[in-house]
């Protein structure tokens, strides 16, 4: 018999499950027959599983503890003929968990909703809240309604939400916009609630109001809205408690805005919060301390893995910086490549899901392995997800580390021939992504191969051909950066397109060693 916390992780079950118990004897075949008991006594998310003797027995309360039990299955299905007999007790620490696509830059569009949605299920994630900045019909053009062909994908992605046990929020962003005062509010008002039902009729039955970034904290006038659209909402019987993003929505709470809001909003409305910065880790004792202003949990929205203000690199380091406290709720803000982003979303799913077994090394190594069928591509994205994981100076003062432990030039060239050679066939999408990326870093660590060669190197000639292949490698780094440019200004709209930049890769200690040695 294994520890009894030892077995959590050692099943190899994401997010990890809070309970594991070795029973006598083993499954012992892989095929298997499953029975769904309804238990009263859970929670709606919580089942019990049960493998004994090849017979799976799923206890849950509804269909979401059995959607979740059948996850857990799934992901031993592979191992049923070696393992021994179990019991699984599970349930999450925090009550909603998931992905806000919130950033400012071009908006997931549906196939890419599609992909993170079908992951989240995956990952036992269960709240979508749609804010993409750019969307103009949930911010700048609010009142008006979404062209037919968008309603249309509103209406699959609504479905496939529902398939995944995902509740789909949409978010309208009124800062800045919605008039105050007279006629003008009035009429706004009515906008509101029009475009409101019109995203009722469409299916959706979870609504958020935003305000960050636009317009002046005035905590009264944004109170008021949000008990207005609780109100119309509530009435419809079958709409979810509304989420609602303040202008200031950092912090410990010590903002006269804050302690308004908390006061005069609706208690059963989830207020938003990105930690003691706009980006931030979250850390307990600035929980208790923006508590006591909202006089509730706070709703997190972690900015991280989003890169929108750092935009020449890719986030796909390691899940840290979190501490466990109590939510109302907690989301990830993350990239527009939402392949990439996938790594993050596995760190997040996890730690949302057990707190205390989670183990930030551990979570970052499964990810690729299962996100990754392909062993070697997975072990060349651990390796390039190494070197892209720090935003590199930036004016939220947010970082996180690279290029952690031993590494060497030869093993990142290596590794990005491997991903040069299998992701445009195994993985489209995310070559597509990370093209620009993968072949920056496969330059610098060539170049760093070429530049410690020279060290060695004393003949005239032999230096020149050296020298020769280096600046070749500049040229080549020089001309991706300008093909990954083009490629995503063309692929966003005109105003974000000014914003592309360049990749940049291993800035942290990657660049530098190369920049050392070229001296
Ligand atoms: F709503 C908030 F929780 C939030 O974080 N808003 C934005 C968000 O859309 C964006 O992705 C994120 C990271 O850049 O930060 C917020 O946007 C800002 C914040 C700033 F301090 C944009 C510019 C800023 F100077």
């Amino acid at each position: 018999m294994i520890g009894a916390i030892m077995l959590m992780t050692a099943i190899g079950v994401y997010p990890t499950p809070k309970q594991v118990q070795e029973l006598p004897g083993k499954f012992g075949t892989a095929d298997y027959i499953v029975y769904d008991v309804q238990d009263w006594k859970l929670k709606p998310e919580e089942y019990e599983l049960t493998l004994t003797n090849g017979v799976a027995e799923i206890r849950s309360n509804g269909d979401v503890g059995a959607f979740y039990a059948r996850q857990t299955l799934g992901q031993l299905v592979p191992k049923l003929a070696e393992i021994p007999n179990l019991s699984i007790k599970d349930k999450p620490d925090i009550p909603l968990r998931g992905v806000v696509e919130g950033y400012y830059g071009r908006p997931w569009g549906t196939a890419g909703r599609i992909s993170t949605l079908e992951f989240m299920g995956r990952c036992k994630m269960n709240l979508f809240l749609y804010g993409p900045k750019d969307d103009p019909y949930h911010h700048e053009k609010w009142r008006e309604p979404y062209p037919e062909k968008e309603a249309q994908d509103f209406q699959r992605l609504l479905e496939v939400a529902r398939k995944n046990k995902i509740r789909f929020y949409w978010a309208i962003h009124l800062g800045g916009t919605f008039r105050k005062g007279g006629e003008a509010e009035a009429a706004d008002t009515e906008s509101l609630l029009k475009k409101l039902d019109a995203m009722y009729d469409l299916g959706v039955r979870a609504f958020a109001a935003f305000f960050d970034d636009f317009g002046d904290a005035d905590a009264e006038f944004h109170a008021k809205i949000c008990n207005l659209i609780g109100a119309h909402l509530a009435k419809k019987g079958d709409v979810q408690p509304l989420i609602m993003c303040p202008n200031v929505y950092w912090g410990r709470g010590e903002h006269e805005y804050t302690k308004i809001l908390g006061e005069k909003l609706d208690p059963q409305t989830m207020i938003i919060w990105t930690g003691h910065r706009v980006c931030a880790d979250i850390l307990a004792s600035d929980v208790k301390a923006v508590s006591k202003s909202y006089r509730r949990a706070p709703f997190v929205w972690w900015n991280w893995p989003v890169n929108d203000y750092c935009r020449s690199k890719v986030l796909m380091g390691r899940t840290y910086g979190l501490e466990r406290a109590k939510f109302s709720g907690f989301v990830t803000n993350p990239m527009e490549n939402c392949e990439a982003n996938k790594v993050a979303l596995f760190g997040v799913a996890d730690w949302c899901w057990n707190g205390k077994a989670f183990d930030s090394n551990r979570n970052w190594d499964e990810a690729f392995k299962r996100i990754y069928p392909d062993e070697e591509v997975a072990r060349a994205m651990k390796i390039f997800a190494t070197h892209n994981s720090d935003q590199a100076p930036n004016g939220q003062l947010y970082r996180r580390e690279e290029s952690e432990g031993e590494w060497t030039f030869a093993e990142i060239a290596e590794a990005m021939d491997v991903l040069k050679r299998k992701l445009p066939m195994e993985e489209p999408q995310l070559w597509w992504e990370l093209e620009g990326w993968i072949t920056d870093l496969d330059c610098l660590a060539k170049m760093g191969l070429k530049l410690q060669e020279l060290e060695k190197t004393e003949g005239e000639m032999a230096r020149k051909h050296i020298l020769r292949d280096v600046w070749q490698l500049k040229e080549i780094q020089l001309e991706n950066a300008n093909k990954h440019v083009e490629k995503f200004r063309a692929a966003t709209f005109e105003n974000d397109a000014r914003q592309v930049k360049p990749p940049a890769t291993g800035t942290l200690k990657v660049k530098p060693e190369v920049e050392r040695l070229m001296k």
